[in-house]
């Protein structure tokens, strides 16, 4: 699993101080069934998911932009898998973005009905959704861009999404799994995003397709997609130190 560097004392100043809160707060909280978590870290994941989950019904959207308002957009964190020099460097990846992403498929399992992949052609036969939104990256800047797709909640329910599922966890070429609740997997502004300000998804943004979790803060919206889980149980990711749940 990857690390992702953050100062400790950050995150252990954190948990001081919201765990007692967060234990105060989830044994009588019947509405919100909390993720497990792994470590002291994720009381303050919890305490978050409780509070937005009980102020919100689920599927407000967030704010749009009109075009006109994008603006540059800086590229984070891995910006190409395919680069023998990459620390997560992928073999695979780098296959396939040569080839244009011709062979890339998406692969959708775990408790679904139909458990099957996606080629890009595939994707492209769903209904689109194009929105103009703020990415908030969590180191502070910000940026708006124009992005398309399909919704995430039409592929889960093409593939049929069973009565027992709780959790999406969404794979990556440079290793990351990151894991979102239901509510989030099916909010209509969440997309499977192939195009970004009306071209092909470039390969520092996450081509040939990347989530965006508009709900929530900036590595929320995991690039470079490989395979979807949709699970029961909450794929606990907490071995970075970066919270599962952030909402904006
Ligand atoms: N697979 C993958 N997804 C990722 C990242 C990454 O390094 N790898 N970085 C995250 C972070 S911290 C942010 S802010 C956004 C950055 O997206 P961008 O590079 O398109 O700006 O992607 C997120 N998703
Ligand atoms: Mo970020």
């Amino acid at each position: 699993m990857r690390q992702r560097k953050r100062s400790v004392s950050r995150r252990q100043a954190i948990a001081t101080g919201l765990a007692a809160v967060g234990a105060l707060l989830l044994p009588g909280c019947k509405r919100s069934l909390a993720p497990t978590y792994g470590n002291i870290l994720r009381m303050g994941d919890a305490l978050t998911y409780v509070a937005q989950r009980t102020l919100l019904p689920g599927q407000a959207l967030v704010k749009e932009y009109a075009r006109s308002e994008i603006t540059s957009f800086p590229a984070t964190g891995t910006v190409n898998p395919g680069d023998p020099a990459s620390p997560y460097y992928n073999k695979e990846y780098q296959a396939l973005h040569n080839d244009d992403f011709k062979d890339w498929k998406l692969s959708v399992e775990g408790k679904v009905n139909k458990p099957r992949s996606y080629s890009m052609e595939d994707l492209r036969q769903f209904t689109a959704r194009t929105q103009v939104t703020r990415h908030q990256c969590e180191e502070g800047w910000s940026a708006i861009a124009e992005w398309k797709g399909l919704p995430l909640a039409a592929l889960l329910v093409d593939a049929g999404i069973k009565a027992d599922a709780r959790y999406v966890a969404l794979h990556s070429f440079d290793e990351w799994v990151d894991c979102i609740d239901m509510t989030d997997a099916l909010h209509p502004q969440t997309l499977l995003a192939y195009e970004m300000n009306g071209n092909k998804l470039p390969l520092q943004h996450g081509a040939p397709l990347r989530l965006r979790l508009e709900t929530q803060i900036g590595y929320k919206s995991m690039k470079y997609l490989k395979k979807i889980v949709v699970t029961d149980k909450f794929v606990d990711t907490g071995d970075s130190g970066w919270a599962w749940y952030v909402g904006i």
